[in-house]
This record gives C-alpha cells, structure tokens and sequence, in this order.
C-alpha cells in the first residue's frame, strides 16, 4: 500500500483544502432527544437558544470545524433574533439554515404544504413567510424544508392531486424568497407516514426544484434512503444538475435513526466524501451546504458533536488523497482493480496524525474530545443551568 503524499506536480499538500472546509450543526443537537419510549435528560443541558449556541461554539473552538448553526423554527424561536445573532457572533460563531417545522401543529394531520384544505395550506405558507423574516434578521441564506405530508392507506387521497397542491405552495414560498435565499427541499422515504411520502425521493425533490427555480436545491438526507440504495450516486447525479444543496449528515443502521455520522459505516461516508471531492464540490464556491442532522439519545451530546464533525473532516481528507492522476490512467486502461486499489490506498490510510497536525498549526488542540474534557465547560454548566426547562428535540 502507498501512503498518499503532497501531490508532486504541485507540491501542495491536497489536505490544504480543509482550511476552507466547515460543518454546520444543528441547535436541537444540544437538546435532549430519544425514542418513542424514553427521553433521558443530562444536567447542563440547555434550557434556552441561547445556551444551544453556547454549546455549538465549544465545538468549534475546540475543531475548527462547526463555524455555523443550524436553527429549527419554532423550537430556536426568540423574541429578538438580531440579539440572538449577535450573540451567536460574540461566541465566536454564525447562524446557519433557518429550518421550518410542518410536523407539530394539529392542523396537519393530513399534511401541511400538501394538504387539501385551502386554509391549512395558507397556514404552512405563512410559517415560511415567518422563517423567511428570521433569516432577514439573522442573515441566513438558506430556507430548509423538509415536508413530512403523506397518506397511511391506498384511496385515502389522491396522490396527483396532493403532487399538484405542494408545487403551488413551494411556487408561493419561492415567490416570497429574496434573491439571495436558497430554498433547500428535503425528502424522506418513510415517515411519519408509512403507505405514500409526498417527497419521498430525490427525484421527486428535483422535479419540484426545477420548476421552482435556480435557488432551489435538494437536501440528502443520509438517513432517509431505503436499506442498499447507492447514496454516492445521488450524490453525483446531483451535483451533475448542480442542484445539491445541503447535506443532512448522520448515521442510520435500520431507518432515520440519526446517530453520528460516519459510526455506523465510515467507508460510504468515504465514497460519498470522494464523490463530492472529484466534482470540487467540498470547496466552499460549490454552495453545498454540509450540515449535521443528529440527535444525541445516550451519548454526551458535545462530544458527541465533536466526534461527529471529526469524522466528516476524516473522510473528506481521504477523499482528498485519493490520487487522481493515478486514478484516471487506472481507469484509461480498464485497469479495474488498480482503480479500486488507487480508492482503497486513499481509505486505508490513517489520517489521524495529519489532522492532529493541521489542527495544532492552527493554534487548536491536537485532542479535541480531550481537551473538550479537560476544559471544565460540561461541569460548569451543570452547575449553572439549574432551574428552567431543559430544552428537547422538538422545543
Ligand atoms: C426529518 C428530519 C428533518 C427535520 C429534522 C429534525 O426526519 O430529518 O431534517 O427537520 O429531522
Ligand atoms: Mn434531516
Ligand atoms: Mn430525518
């Protein structure tokens, strides 16, 4: 096996190109999150948006890597979203995508943007006027939706019609987005309805970005793909449309079970990274927005996070070492497996010492779950955050 090195031809050093990468992550990855069966909660969690911030700014400070947040509307909901913006700057970091919320209100029972009844699609339109004022405050470019409509039975509506319905209300939200917003459509294939989703596929997500308009962008969801589907070819036909717009990174074994990236399988967080990185993709002009969508259920949540942007850094840097050159003479000669192992060689290499060093040669620490550990700030803030409502997913 061959240790990729600087690229010769150049001398630079491909890893160079993780200056300028960043990992968004979201707010209710702070909160206290579970199942259906239990929600355990941990002393210093926050109780408010702004202790939320607080916490995504130690995962910066201690990676380099999170320099923004995500935010969910109404659970990040303040009175102030200036104030909340400047303080989130203070903390050293800036707020992100502005997320809406269709799936907590009891008027979307039979869905929101999709829904039949004039006024409770009046309604879900309004919430994204409201999201598009918050990212006019905070200065957030990117409007995230993930739509959870969908039917439980076969008959009980018209799938074509509830089709027709959601391009009218995107085409109303679009129509109300600045020049300068991006309207970023998520899909998942199931729930939390189980017989038809009405975006349950990317294709479905692009078809509607295209007739809405260039600042339309499909966000891939890791966790919300059917057991064996090839996400680094999503990714790549996406990108060939240029409508990737964000990533919603986290780890699944059985369904969108939003653990930390890259634990349960580190090789297709890998093959999705290199497919990224031959289109430039990881390169911050792209406009593909690398997000964090987690949840925290037994885990110490910061660390968690850190653990979680570290293994995103990981697997972009072995994407960035796959030799290139090698790889296109490989694949000129129908060389199969020299291709295969030119990607292989890339994967196997231990870049663990190379990121310590990059991080201490920028005054961050080589050790960042450690000094994370060492810094005191869990401790402190148990002890501070006492009284107040412990904030959750979902508030
Ligand atoms: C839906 C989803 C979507 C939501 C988030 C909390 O499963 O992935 O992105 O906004 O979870
Ligand atoms: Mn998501
Ligand atoms: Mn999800």
């Amino acid at each position: 096996m061959t240790t990729p090195a600087p690229t010769p031809a150049t001398g630079r050093d491909p890893l160079d190109a993780l200056d300028d990468f960043g990992i968004e992550v979201p707010s209710w990855a702070y909160g206290n999150s579970g199942t259906r069966f239990k929600v355990f909660t941990t002393p210093g969690t926050p109780r408010d948006p702004y202790e939320k911030i607080a916490d995504a700014a130690q995962v910066h400070a201690m990676t380099g890597l999170a320099p923004r947040v995500s935010i969910h509307i109404p659970w990040d909901k303040v009175d102030d979203f200036a104030a909340l913006t400047a303080f989130a700057k203070e903390q050293g970091v800036a707020i992100g995508s502005v997320n809406s919320n269709l799936f907590q209100d009891d008027d979307y029972r039979l869905g929101s943007l999709a829904n039949s009844d004039p006024r409770i699609r009046d309604k879900a339109i309004a919430h994204h006027s409201e999201c598009l004022d918050v990212m006019r405050a905070t200065g957030s470019k990117d409007l995230k939706i993930w739509l959870p409509d969908g039917t439980n039975y076969p008959g009980q509506d018209s799938l074509r019609d509830r089709q027709d319905r959601l391009a009218d209300s995107l085409a109303q939200i679009y129509a109300a987005m600045d020049d300068d917003q991006r309207l970023l459509l998520e899909y998942k294939i199931f729930e939390p309805y189980f017989y038809t989703m009405d975006l349950p596929d990317w294709g479905t997500s692009l078809l509607h970005c295209m007739a809405l308009g260039e600042r339309a962008k499909v966000i891939l969801d890791t966790g919300h793909h059917a057991p064996s589907t090839n996400i680094e070819f999503i990714v790549m036909q996406l990108l060939r449309q240029n409508r990737l717009g964000a990533f919603d990174f986290n780890s699944r074994n059985y369904a969108d079970d939003d653990l930390i990236v890259g634990s349960a399988d580190p090789f297709q967080l890998f093959r999705i990274m290199t497919e990224i990185v031959a289109q430039g993709a990881h390169l911050p002009t792209s406009g593909v927005n690398f997000m964090l969508d987690q949840c925290h259920n037994i885990e110490e949540k910061i660390p968690g996070q850190i653990r979680s942007v570290m293994n995103v850094q990981a697997a972009t840097a072995k994407a960035l070492l796959v030799d290139q050159d090698a790889l296109a003479a490989a694949r000129a000669q129908g060389d199969v497996l020299g291709a295969h192992g030119v990607v292989m060689d890339a994967y196997e290499t231990d870049v663990r010492g190379l990121l310590a060093d990059r991080r201490e040669a920028r005054g961050l620490p080589r050790d960042p779950l450690r000094a994370f550990a060492e810094s005191g700030y869990a401790a402190k803030a148990a002890a501070d955050r006492v009284g107040g409502t412990q904030a959750s997913w979902g508030a």
